[in-house]
């Protein structure tokens, strides 16, 4: 098994083993999206960065979200959402979540949530107030992501082995 090092940002560096379902992840673009680019990108990042990612594209309901979490064991859910109609789309995700047994699966969503120029405040409170652990603003850079997804996954499973 590769080991994927989760390196947390406090002054002392630790580092971090975990087991394949921790650092097993899904992607796609939610809804009638299909922007794929970005998701794309953010995948690959994602790779790189040594995540296992099960990349489901574009055009992707929330229960097919749920299904490719539920059979892979994901730590996180990544939802991308370019057309700006995030918010009717991901709304419900976190209880069905819920309901299909993920409890605390880490949800992130990013990309052009909504349409046309917005508070950022309030769409990430709307996000938030759905559920979702972290929301990104448009032009988010995949590496913001990914550090918070090391840390939130670090803080999140008990069975991670740390090791000095
Ligand atoms: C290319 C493009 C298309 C192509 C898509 C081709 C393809 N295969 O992807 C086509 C022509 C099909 C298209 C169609 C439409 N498009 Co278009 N499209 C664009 C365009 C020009 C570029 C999008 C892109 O690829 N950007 C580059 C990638 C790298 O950036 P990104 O997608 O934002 O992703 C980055 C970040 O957002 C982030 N990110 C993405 N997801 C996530 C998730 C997480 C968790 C995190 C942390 C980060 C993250 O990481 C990525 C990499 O850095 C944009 C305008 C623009 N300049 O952005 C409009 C744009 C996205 N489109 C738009 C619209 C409205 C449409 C249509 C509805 C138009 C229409 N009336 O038909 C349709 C929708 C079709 C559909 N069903 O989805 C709007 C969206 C409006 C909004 N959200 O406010 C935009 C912004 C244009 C505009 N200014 O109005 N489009």
């Amino acid at each position: 098994m590769i080991p994927l090092t989760l390196t947390l940002s406090h002054k002392a560096e630790r580092r971090t083993e975990c087991s394949l379902k921790d650092r097993t992840v899904v992607t796609g673009v939610i809804g009638a999206d299909s922007h794929s680019i970005g998701n794309w990108i953010l995948q690959y990042a994602l790779r790189e960065a040594g995540f296992e990612v099960v990349a489901l594209g574009i055009l992707v309901s929330q229960e097919d979200f749920i299904h490719a979490a539920i059979e892979t064991d994901a730590a996180a859910i990544l939802v991308s959402s370019i057309y700006g109609h995030g918010i009717l789309d991901c709304e419900g995700f976190r209880e069905k979540c819920e309901e299909a047994g993920l409890k605390g699966m880490l949800l992130y969503a990013g990309g052009n949530l909504v349409v046309g120029k917005h508070d950022w405040g309030e769409v990430e409170r709307k996000f938030k107030e759905m559920g979702f652990d972290r929301v990104y603003p448009p032009n988010t850079l995949p590496a913001t992501a990914i550090a918070d997804l090391k840390n939130d996954i670090i803080a999140r499973r008990s069975n991670c082995s740390t090791r000095p």
